[in-house]
């Protein structure tokens, strides 16, 4: 078997299921040689839990990266997630031009925001520096908000496929290659992923379900990370991720005591058959 190293840049919430302690557990059970660099530390995600601490490791990144550099460490992808700073997206592109085999895939999952508001941590300036690593990734996967947000567009709660096309639109003119735009949804029962892949666009449905969940978005691009670099195609892979990311769900919304994540790990096994 086709054995690819990917290295995912995220952070670690100690306590939260989201970030690298979903990634890398994803990415493994997918068959991928999983290498970290961690962003930040923090006790939790921010997202609900208040009081949480936050170490920004920006300053160990160029010594990481010169170290990998050294040792001739090169990977066949890189994924990045939820960074500590605006000075870090700087690094990261570094890392995305210096730390690449010949054959190279770059995804970005521009974690910054959601339900039509940026994350606590992240300002206008973060904004414009994520612009840069994303229209420069071959793969980003952002929600609505995080479009928004990439393209100075108005965010709506309620919208139609003209405004999707739209917002697609904008993305492809700042120079994104795929899109994987997540939390599309045109009707109450059913929620999906639209995917611009070069002239090809394609939307894959299916239910939705009526709760938030935190996580998810982490658990989606990690699956879909994965299933892209086992060798499906964007629309393939986006399809396994959004059928593994409800399974997840679906495995938590009775247990009202687990609001913070999702209980991925008992649906591995879905994943893993997926991507035989
Ligand atoms: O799941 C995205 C995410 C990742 N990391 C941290 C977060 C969040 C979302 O809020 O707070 C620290």
């Amino acid at each position: 078997m086709d054995y690819k190293k990917v290295l995912t840049v995220q952070d670690i919430s100690c306590y939260g299921q989201c970030s690298l302690t979903v990634a890398l557990p994803i990415l493994s059970a997918a068959g991928l040689e999983t290498c970290i660099l961690p962003s930040a530390v923090l006790s939790t995600h921010t997202a609900g839990f208040s009081g949480y601490t936050f170490r920004d490791l920006t300053d160990d990144i160029p010594a990481i990266t010169k170290h990998w550099q050294k040792e001739n460490i090169r990977f066949d992808a890189i994924y990045t997630g939820y960074l500590g700073s605006t000075q870090q997206i700087a690094y990261v592109m570094d890392m995305m031009k210096n730390l690449r085999k010949k054959e190279f895939v770059s995804f970005v999952d521009p974690a910054m925001a959601d339900n039509g508001r940026l994350y606590p941590a992240f300002d206008a300036a973060f904004v414009e520096e994520m612009k840069k690593l994303a229209f420069s990734a071959d793969i980003i996967l952002p929600n609505i908000t995080e479009a928004c947000f990439l393209t100075g567009s108005k965010y709506e709660e309620k919208y139609d496929a003209a405004y999707i096309d739209e917002l697609l639109g904008r993305l492809r003119a700042e120079g994104a290659g795929t899109i994987i735009l997540t939390g599309v949804s045109f009707s109450d029962t059913t929620t999906g992923v639209m995917v611009l892949d070069g002239d090809n666009k394609s939307y894959y449905e299916h239910r939705k379900i009526p709760k938030g969940s935190h996580g998810t978005g982490d658990v989606y691009a990690s699956a879909f990370v994965g299933a892209y670099l086992r060798g499906s195609s964007a629309y393939e892979s986006a399809g396994i991720a959004a059928e593994y990311t409800v399974r997840c769900i679906e495995n938590t919304i009775d247990d009202p005591e687990h609001w913070y994540g999702v209980k991925f790990e008992p649906v591995l096994p879905y994943l893993i058959e997926r991507l035989k």
